[in-house]
């Protein structure tokens, strides 16, 4: 008895030491809100030098914290830049993480650390809100009408509400947890990436039922949903597919929720937005109101709701002690698929910010993108970083911050740059290894670009790969544009980072 009482008293008093420690202190864990957008290009922000466009939110955003300007996706394509980012390995160490379609099976291994679980180690609430693109289930065959995992939630997400792959891609329905929402056993949905299924109709066969049409040779002419052509087949799910316009609105919705509802609890929300990906097709409100077509105003929408979800921490009483991230999973893409005037209405925009390339390329303008970071308790105002940094660290950096341990093969490639996320160390990585298409490696001033046999430019999306059969190095420092190939003359610097590469492959 007098044993029980004294145990229980030592545990009272650890606990009291415990909540001395955290009151000295005076911090309460961060939560972490991370909003990472599909193909966002690194001009498309007025903090960037966008001047066509205006995204007071977000600029407000980076200026309350720090903008980055040398900060990168691992890949120019969505499933590989999320691959990078969940796992802390870049995508070219497993096979199969290029762009998924929509009925992939999980591509994230469970038994390994990935960015979520390094939230949910220290008792966070984690969550996905948004586009998925990393597949889900064992197989591709899988029955949409049941459960369906694996998926976020075996990889780290304590809840989920996503859309399977991206807009333009079968099945056109979203997933909260391990179901779709509105399914109907009396019309069961069917999916297939080979062939056509059941009778609705096409954008190849019933052209005159679209509201938007698909570019020349560009696919996405298959099973018509709201009006849009998209790439896959699917039948059955009325009640389940979505509408276009109610996308973000739905999923920002469901962001607020979680946080109102997670506001006394450290969190950490993944806020996966699908803007300016195609289909454009914000809500109607949106829809005009930017010179730039539908392009520039699913921008506006995306720095709307970015306004939204600061509100909401603020309306919490939480944002100061909130980190919020934003970037983007790749760089910008005109024409990607559908008519939607994007070419035509660019006038002077440079969404791609002077860089060179695109989505999809291994030029600067496919991997390098908008990065900005801002914690009110913690980060100073105001600051601009040219740090190099990738995003495939920030695994290893919230890690070490929160005193995550893991075993350093489970994520190779990620780095602890906490302090350069702080604006505390203005260097970051030592060098940074991208793959799209081809690999490249970016080294202090230098960007070395692997020789590849690969087709120079992708002619529908009119964009630059970054492929040449000779190597290429440029000086970022001096020519950020990298229109003047020095390798010819610098064979040494050529030598010395093909060399490194091949180490990093
Ligand atoms: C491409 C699609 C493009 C887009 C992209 C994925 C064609 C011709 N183009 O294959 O429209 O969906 O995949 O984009 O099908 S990403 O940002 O999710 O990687
Ligand atoms: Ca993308």
């Amino acid at each position: 008895m007098i044993l029980k009482f004294a145990n229980r008293f030592i545990g009272f008093g650890v606990l009291l030491a415990f909540m001395q420690v955290t009151y000295a202190q005076g911090k309460k864990q961060p939560n972490v809100l991370m909003v990472y957008v599909d193909d966002l290009g690194y001009g498309d922000l007025g903090l960037y030098g966008a001047k066509d466009i205006e995204t007071p939110h977000l600029d407000e955003l980076g200026r309350s914290g720090i903008k980055f300007t040398n900060a990168h996706a691992a890949a120019a394509t969505c499933t590989p830049s999320r691959y990078a980012l969940m796992t802390g390995n870049n995508p070219y160490r497993a096979k199969g993480t290029g762009i998924l379609p929509g009925d992939a099976a999980l591509i994230i291994p469970q038994d390994k650390i990935t960015l979520p679980k390094v939230f949910q180690k220290k008792g966070y609430s984690t969550a996905i809100v948004g586009k998925w693109h990393l597949g889900l289930g064992n197989q591709v065959d899988k029955d949409w009408n049941g459960k369906i995992a694996p998926g976020p939630l075996e990889v780290g997400y304590g809840y989920s509400f996503i859309f399977p792959a991206t807009a333009d891609r079968v099945p056109t329905v979203f997933l909260e947890n391990h179901h779709v929402i509105a399914a109907d056993v009396n019309d069961p949905i069917y999916v297939n990436y080979k062939q056509k299924i059941g009778s609705e109709p096409t954008g190849k066969e019933n052209p005159e039922l679209l509201k938007m049409h698909a570019s020349p040779n560009q696919g996405h002419d298959n099973t018509i949903v709201n009006g849009i052509g998209r790439i896959g087949w699917m039948t059955g799910g009325k009640a389940a597919k979505w509408t276009d316009e109610e996308l973000t609105l739905t999923f920002f919705e469901k962001a607020k929720e979680f946080i109102r509802s997670n506001a006394s609890k450290p969190f950490f929300l993944s806020y996966n937005a699908t803007e300016p990906h195609v289909p454009r097709m914000p809500a109607t409100v949106f829809k005009g109101k930017s010179k730039l077509g539908l392009r520039g105003d699913a921008i506006l929408q995306l720095d709307y709701t970015v306004g939204e979800l600061v509100r909401e921490l603020k309306n919490n009483g939480i944002y100061e002690n909130t980190i919020i991230i934003f970037t983007s999973d790749n760089g910008p893409v005109l024409d990607d698929g559908y008519v939607d005037e994007a070419v035509s209405k660019t006038g002077n925009h440079d969404a791609f910010g002077g860089l060179r390339g695109g989505k999809y390329s291994a030029f600067e303008a496919g991997t390098r993108v908008p990065f900005l970071i801002s914690w009110p308790a913690e980060i100073k105002k105001g600051q601009v970083s040219d740090a190099l940094v990738g995003q495939v660290d920030l695994l290893a950096s919230f890690a070490s911050y929160l005193g995550v341990s893991y075993s350093q093969d489970e994520a190779v490639d990620s780095q602890n740059h906490w302090k350069s996320l702080l604006g505390e160390d203005t260097k970051g990585r030592e060098y940074l290894v991208k793959s799209a298409g081809t690999f490249s490696i970016i080294k202090g001033d230098y960007k070395y670009i692997r020789p590849n046999g690969g087709a120079k430019i992708n002619k529908s999306v009119n964009i630059e790969l970054g492929n040449d059969e000779i190597p290429q190095l440029y000086n970022l420092k001096i020519d950020k544009g990298e229109k003047n190939n020095i390798a010819p003359t610098n064979k040494n610097k050529v030598d010395e980072l093909d060399k490194l590469l091949q180490t990093q492959l």
